[in-house]
């Protein structure tokens, strides 16, 4: 008997998964009203779900858990099932023990989505049927398919914390910078947990500037500045403006993307290194980075008024991809208005706020956090109760230039997710201003 743990989208793709295979399964969540119960209720009848507090019972005659990445190692259930040797296995696990084609595995603090995407495009690009699953939103035992040529799945941590066993392709981690040290006992926890992607993979690319990650024997590598081996990706910069290079080749400059800023080339590059590892043709790949828009929520340029641009990057849950973002947007605006704030991580915000200090013109605090960065910002603040009072007041504070919505942590206190808090900022750039 297995036993599918957490009713949300990922044990819901398991327990559909089981049931078209006619394996015996339970599935509990430690809530008495998990978000997909109503759904799970009118397709799994047969099995009905054990809602509340686990209990050791759940795990008699139970030989292998499939467990959903919410749930945290230090939960009772797990210990329990840890200390009875039952083997603890992640739905991606569960997926690449099935998959027929070819999986690439893409993790990192930053950039997950958007190299994923990329990635897809440059795939389809070259004639080939992809799909694209894992912590991006669709769970990946969703995207089986025998059509498919080549999946790519977006990993968190959380996913390779269960995974013993993937059978990936190519794989990268993208970056490595504190996040999610609620779920970890220390950073060194965390980056074990992303670097463990390494053991999975046949063909590794690396970021060469990431410290993190260690150059592994023929891993094809990609980084700002000269390749140093013939297959590797990098740039050089001429006159002012920045090309992207195989070796020494010249593929394209980056002003013919439309991606802005330094950590979006890494992003380019990473995408370039994984589709050559599985010999994507160089101009399928290039015409895809052209074509490229970008994803909706990440420094997603949203209109301009009144000699003002406006920024959505909601997706900016941590200090670091907030100061990403700040990097990228100072070099076109010398005015910038930043919307801050939300849950808090718990990380050192520090570097944040110096980069604040430097190189934003004003900044308006939201959500939880107000007091807490109030304290460390020396630049112009001001409070909003709403994300409407927020854009009226950023737009009250400059003529021209750039405000910016980057909070830099969870939205849960005012807003149902980070897409609903974007959407929330471009309604309201569209409808008030
Ligand atoms: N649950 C319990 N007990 C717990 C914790 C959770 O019973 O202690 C139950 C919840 O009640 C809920 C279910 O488990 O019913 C939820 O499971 P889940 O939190 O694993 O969420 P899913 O809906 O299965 O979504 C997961 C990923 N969520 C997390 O990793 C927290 C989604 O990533 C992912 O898109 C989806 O699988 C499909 O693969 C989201 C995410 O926030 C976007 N990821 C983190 C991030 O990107 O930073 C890692
Ligand atoms: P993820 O899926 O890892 O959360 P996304 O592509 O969705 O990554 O981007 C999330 C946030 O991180 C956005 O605010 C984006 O602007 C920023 N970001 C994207 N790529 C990078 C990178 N390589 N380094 C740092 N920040 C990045």
């Amino acid at each position: 008997m297995k036993l599918v743990l957490g009713l949300g989208k990922t044990g819901f793709s398991i327990a559909r998964f089981l049931s078209t295979q006619n394996v015996d399964y339970k599935i509990a969540d430690s809530r008495t009203n998990p978000p997909l119960l109503s759904k799970y209720a009118s397709a799994f009848l047969k099995s009905p779900p054990i809602l509340g507090v686990w209990t050791l019972d759940l795990l008699k005659e139970v030989d292998e858990i499939f467990i959903s990445p919410g749930i945290a190692q230090n939960e009772s259930i797990v210990i329990w099932a840890k200390e009875q040797n039952i083997p603890i296995v992640s739905d991606i696990e569960l997926f690449s023990r099935f998959a027929k084609a070819p999986i690439i595995g893409i993790t990192g603090s930053n950039g997950k989505s958007t190299v994923t995407q990329l990635l897809i495009q440059m795939i389809a690009n070259a004639g080939m049927q992809v799909a694209m699953g894992g912590n991006i939103g669709t769970p990946a035992l969703d995207c089986l398919s025998e059509k498919v040529e080549y999946y790519v799945l977006e990993l968190s941590s959380y996913q390779l914390d269960y995974s013993r066993h993937l059978n990936l392709v190519a794989g990268v981690v993208l970056n490595i910078t504190p996040d999610h040290l609620d779920r970890y006992q220390s950073f060194k926890h965390y980056t074990n947990s992303k670097l463990s992607l390494h053991q999975h993979c046949q063909h590794l690319v690396i970021n060469l500037d990431e410290p993190l990650t260690l150059i592994k024997a023929n891993a094809k590598c990609f980084g700002i500045g000269m390749p140093k081996q013939a297959d590797d990706f990098g740039t050089v910069t001429c006159h002012d403006t920045c090309y992207l290079l195989k070796g020494d080749d010249v593929l394209m400059s980056i002003n013919e993307a439309q991606l802005i800023g330094e950590h979006n080339t890494r992003n380019i590059l990473a995408a370039l290194a994984l589709g050559d590892q599985i010999k994507l043709p160089i101009t399928s790949m290039v015409q895809s980075i052209k074509n490229f828009k970008g994803l909706e929520h990440r420094l997603e340029w949203v209109a301009k008024k009144q000699n003002i641009d406006y920024y959505n990057d909601s997706k900016a849950t941590n200090a670091i991809s907030t100061i990403t973002a700040i990097q990228a947007l100072m070099h076109k605006h010398q005015n910038i208005v930043l919307i801050l704030g939300g849950i808090a991580k718990q990380e050192d915000y520090t570097p944040l706020f110096k980069r604040i200090n430097k190189s934003i013109t004003s900044v308006v605090l939201i959500g939880q956090s107000t007091q807490q960065f109030e304290q460390e910002i020396n630049t112009n603040t001001s409070h909003a109760k709403t994300m409407q009072d927020a854009v009226n007041i950023a737009g009250s504070m400059i003529n021209n230039g750039a405000i910016l919505l980057s909070p830099g942590c969870a939205s849960f206190d005012m807003f149902d997710n980070f897409e609903h808090r974007g959407e929330v900022f471009k309604r309201t750039i569209k409808d008030v201003i």
